[in-house]
């Protein structure tokens, strides 16, 4: 699921901070402020007899910037549900799930918007569920349960068995397989979608007639429901980019056909993820660019030693999205010495490429709690909202994950109260990464160290034939007494829901990924690990995902210098037999 905000978003186009009072218009042909913030005193007008516009359902417990950004691109309206009545009088209604589905189902009944929609669907109106939307038409959930849904579909949803090693959350692209002929998932058989969640709805007799496609990810669950007008996706159409865009558009235009889904080779399971990382920062001028290092550093070896300059963020990452990036990555790299919320152009960076990028985009750097100038405090939850509301849909950790994992393994208690145990227990595990920055300590025997070690491919310049990977802070300045496999496994019991694997040696030499590190680490963790650092030809990928549990590998300088194009990594990952989403 897509993460919940705290606290819950204002109606579309408010934001929480004053910070989004300077937000500028991204691109020309966006709905107005005027457009976009409905005058209380025009509720009263129920009907929404435009077709262009479409009704949204956002409980007020729930990010969907990404679905309205969506819908937005595709050109049409939203009016927003405020009541009740609001969701009789739908022509079109979207229901995007978010949140935990006890605490979605309170707020539903309480404001008397279950029986609205248990009406409305009864009625058979249009209607598309998303993700957690389709989760409440059930009859119930185990989650935090069980909790009684809205009992429209008979079945329980559960949650993945990760007991025999199954990586849960299932977050990534998953391939469909079409149980039924519906208009909605026309030319869409076999595609991959973008899926994010821990619980599922289990296909059965009694909820068969209801299911138009089933995907696999450890055992056959429930990815769309079709009844009549009534339709559900247990995936992102939001965030699964053309093939998602197509299904969002013919919901909400049904007599389009949808943009053509480009036709290849069939999907049969979960693909390892490609992504593109831009590291961001002000340069000497004070514009905020994509940067890149050669082991953290970011300055040039000419006499300048300026900040080097690989291009403008939002112009980098709509074009990776558009070459096939199955996720887009920002690392505000200084955001450990500035306050991440008085660094405005950040901010807006992510809310223009949130309307550009309609795959996943996670944002990291300097999420802590911060006292300003003028006293006031801001908590890490606080830092980490407003990046959600600025469209990030997952959130990046460093720094602060680390100071969390050396008290908890220091105390073997959780506080509940670090950075990362406080967002993820908010915005569910799933919306929460943690990347390790550590570098390659060569010793002579495991027996040196406190920490786990690895036998290791090459040998260090000594001769050594073991080393551990000493994390860091403050973008590797700061070396810290903990290793990258006792900070991955704490910080998965301390909530996170992926790891982003760095390697400060390996970073920006193009010599490949550091193997050792990377299986040492996915071997060590039930979450997914994204592999980073290294990457200097297509043959790299297939090599991590070979010898390796990566979920993912990530990539940034190869691709800021045209190098090595994304579209021929996918090639290359394809016909080496490691199955990715192709567009
Ligand atoms: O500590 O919570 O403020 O988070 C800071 C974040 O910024 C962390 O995720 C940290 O990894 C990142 N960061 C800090 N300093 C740097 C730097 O480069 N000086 N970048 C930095 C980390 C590593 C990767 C890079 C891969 C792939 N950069 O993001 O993109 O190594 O590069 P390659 O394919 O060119 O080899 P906090």
């Amino acid at each position: 699921m897509l993460p919940p905000p705290q606290p819950p978003p204002q109606p579309q186009g408010a934001m929480a901070t004053g910070a989004a009072n300077h937000a500028v218009p991204c691109s020309a042909g966006r709905p107005t402020k005027r457009n976009q913030r409905r005058n209380p005193a025009s509720l009263s007008v129920r009907a929404s007899s435009d077709a262009n516009t479409v009704t949204l359902l956002d409980y007020g417990a729930g990010n969907v910037r990404s679905v309205r950004n969506a819908i937005r691109h595709l050109g049409f309206n939203i009016r927003d549900v405020r009541s009740p009545e609001d969701i009789l009088s739908a022509d079109r209604l979207v229901f995007p799930g978010v949140g935990a589905f006890g605490s979605a189902m309170d707020v539903l009944t309480r404001t008397g918007m279950a029986d609205a929609l248990r009406e409305y669907i009864r009625r058979d109106r249009p209607f598309l569920g998303i993700c957690l939307g389709l989760q409440l038409l059930f009859d119930s959930s185990e989650e935090n349960g069980p909790v009684s849904g809205l009992g429209v579909i008979p079945g329980v949803v559960r949650r993945f068995d990760s007991s025999e090693g199954l990586i849960v959350p299932h977050i990534g692209w998953n391939a469909l397989q079409i149980n039924k002929d519906t208009q909605l998932l026309q030319g869409v058989d076999g595609h991959h979608v973008y899926f994010v969640h821990s619980y599922y709805a289990p296909p059965s007799d009694a909820n068969r007639d209801w299911i138009s496609s089933t995907c696999n990810y450890g055992q056959s669950f429930i990815s769309s429901i079709s009844m009549g007008n009534i339709q559900a996706v247990q995936f992102h159409p939001e965030k699964s980019g053309a093939t998602g865009l197509s299904i969002f558009e013919k919901f909400l235009s049904p007599n389009s056909s949808g943009a053509k889904v480009p036709s290849h080779k069939k999907a049969s399971k979960l693909a390892k993820r490609v992504i593109a990382c831009l590291d961001v920062r002000s340069n000497d001028n004070g514009d905020l660019v994509v940067t890149k290092g050669d082991q953290y550093d970011v300055r040039d070896h000419s006499s300048s030693k300026e900040v080097r300059n690989l291009g403008k963020p939002v112009e980098l990452a709509s074009q990776y999205y558009i070459d096939g990036a199955d996720e887009v990555s920002f690392l505000n790299i200084t955001g450990f010495r500035a306050f991440p919320l008085g660094d405005l152009p950040m901010l807006e960076v992510l809310r223009c490429a949130s309307e550009k990028v309609f795959v996943p985009l996670t944002v990291g750097g300097g999420i802590r709690d911060f006292t300003d100038a003028s006293g006031r405090y801001y908590s890490s939850l606080e830092v980490a909202s407003e990046y959600f509301r600025s469209g990030a849909d997952k959130i990046s950790i460093g720094s602060d994950a680390v100071f969390a994992a050396e008290a908890y393994l220091q105390s073997g208690v959780k506080t509940g109260k670090s950075s990362l145990e406080q967002i993820s227990r908010v915005y569910g595990n799933q919306a929460v990464v943690v990347s390790i920055d550590p570098r390659r300590v060569y010793v002579k025997s495991p027996d040196e160290v406190q920490f786990k070690t690895v036998k290791v491919s090459n040998k260090g310049p000594l001769g050594e034939e073991y080393a551990w990977y000493q994390c860091t802070v403050s973008g590797g300045r700061d070396s810290r007494p903990i290793g990258a496999y006792e900070l991955a496994q704490a910080v998965e019991e301390l909530g996170a829901g992926e790891i982003l694997l760095n390697c400060i040696d390996c970073d920006g030499q193009g010599c490949g990924f550091d193997i050792d590190l990377i299986k040492m680490v996915s071997d060590a963790v039930t979450i997914p690990v994204i592999a980073s650092s290294g990457a200097g030809s297509v043959e790299h990928f297939s090599e991590v995902f070979e010898k390796t549990n990566a979920s993912a590998a990530l990539a940034a300088g190869i691709f800021h210098r045209k190098e090595v194009p994304i579209l021929s990594v996918k090639e290359h990952l394809e016909d080496a037999g490691v199955e990715v989403r192709m567009q």
